[in-house]
């Protein structure tokens, strides 16, 4: 798939920080030492309704994680899937009585011009589960001979028992682990299952649902998790930086991730460092495609919400925090920006130089973007109230914003 345009990202003077950032795995900080490229995988988005704050809250924070990589001159390998054939697409579309693929196709291309709109960074490589489908089957057959794979009615389920490191990535206890199996796509109850968390790595064809051909499999479907293991393992191989998601991600999707990944490489972890964002509530509830209380980045666009100030309210908030979205939330982002936006295009002002160190501070500790608009905000207040004489700072300003931040002043 093709992904969306890039904006720039100016060079900054000095020198960038490495980024320190609370990895779920291991539950503390991890100061990541990538090397020259650096290397991260999102899980994207399930392309059955259009984008909304929480997902673009999710997607901002792995933005500033490339943008601090960047900002130390390394260049970022960036992945991220489209989950474009799964349950939830298919019974929207049956709903709504339109084809799952066109649905998903007009969902994604939704997702691409807002994500342009926000100024995030494109993935170099932007991979569609079902295009992905020749690639997944390989490994599923490989599970399989390995033994960790078993076979329920045509079905192939991966057996969480043939991975030692499985519950590390989660850290958690097995009846917290059925409950959000059951409530993220799981089947604990199936009858005939290993361990009721198993879960399915190739789904045999159903009658009158779209399905593939998978050799020695089976027509049939991809799992959810062995998609994204899939697409990394490809894409990015092993022992990558970071894998990213919201929260709702850590089981049992990046949990079954890095078991299949275990399993087939015999290496652990996948990813140095598994990072997850809070979740954006509405109305006191997580903002979800489910239950419907959303408010979507387009409807925003259209009634002519400047993409900079959601961009900024997503900023001002931590991005561990859970968070509730509100007008006022949008109404503070929007003064905000004008504040900012008039103090850039004023001819002169302090030295801002201690305030790009103190962005960046911010920033590579754990991606602290709310002590970053409040660096900005007092570099701002002080222009405002005692003027300045250096002429260059407005622009560095705005430079250091729209580098480090990603919004164009
Ligand atoms: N396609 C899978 C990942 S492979 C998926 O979870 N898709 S999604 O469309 O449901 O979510 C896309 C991303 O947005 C995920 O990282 C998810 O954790 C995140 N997300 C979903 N809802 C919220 C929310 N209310 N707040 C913050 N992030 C959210
Ligand atoms: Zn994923």
């Amino acid at each position: 798939m093709h992904a969306w345009p890039a904006s720039e990202v100016p060079a900054l003077p000095g020198q960038g920080r490495d980024l320190r950032i609370h990895d779920t795995a291991t539950g503390g900080p991890v100061t990541l030492d990538p090397g020259p490229v650096a290397r991260i995988y999102v899980c994207g988005i399930t392309p059955y309704d259009a984008t909304h704050i929480g997902h673009a809250a999710t997607y901002n924070a792995f933005d500033l994680v490339q943008r601090v990589w960047l900002d130390t001159k390394r260049q970022v390998h960036y992945v991220q899937n489209v989950t474009d054939i799964d349950d939830p697409l298919l019974e929207r579309a049956e709903r709504d009585d339109v084809d799952w693929a066109a649905l998903a196709e007009r969902e994604t291309a939704l997702f691409r011009e807002d994500m342009t709109a926000l100024r995030m960074l494109p993935p170099r490589h932007y991979i569609g589960a079902v295009e992905a489908i020749p690639g997944i089957v390989p490994l599923v057959e490989r599970l399989r001979d390995l033994g960790a794979a078993y076979e329920l009615d045509g079905d192939i389920y991966f057996s969480v028992d043939s991975d030692p490191h499985f519950g590390e990535v989660s850290h958690l206890d097995a009846a917290a682990m059925r409950l959000l199996s059951a409530e993220r796509g799981g089947d604990p109850d199936r009858p005939g299952k290993k361990d009721p968390v198993d879960p399915m790595l190739w789904m045999a064809a159903r009658e009158g649902e779209p399905s593939w051909d998978g050799g020695s499999l089976g027509r049939g479907r991809p799992g959810w998790h062995i998609e994204c293991v899939a697409i990394a393992l490809d894409h990015l191989g092993m022992g990558f930086d970071v894998q990213g998601g919201g929260s709702d991600l850590v089981f049992p999707h990046h949990e079954m991730g890095a078991s299949h990944a275990q399993v087939l490489t015999g290496e652990f972890p996948m990813a140095k460092a598994y990072v997850h964002a809070g979740m954006v509530a509405l109305h006191g509830e997580k903002m979800s495609k489910s239950k419907g209380n959303l408010v979507f980045v387009s409807a925003l666009r259209r009634e002519g919400v400047d993409p900079a100030a959601i961009r900024l309210a997503l900023l001002a908030h931590h991005y561990r925090a859970d968070w509730e979205w509100t007008d006022q939330v949008l109404e503070d982002a929007r003064t905000r920006l004008a504040h900012w936006r008039a103090a850039v295009s004023r001819p002169d002002g302090p030295s801002a130089d201690a305030l790009v160190e103190e962005i960046r501070d911010a920033l590579a500790n754990d991606l602290d973007a709310p002590a970053a608009l409040a660096a900005v905000d007092r570099w701002v207040v002080l222009q405002e109230s005692k003027g300045g004489t250096d002429a260059g700072a407005p622009g560095v300003v705005s430079r250091a914003v729209d580098a480090l931040l990603g919004v164009a002043l």
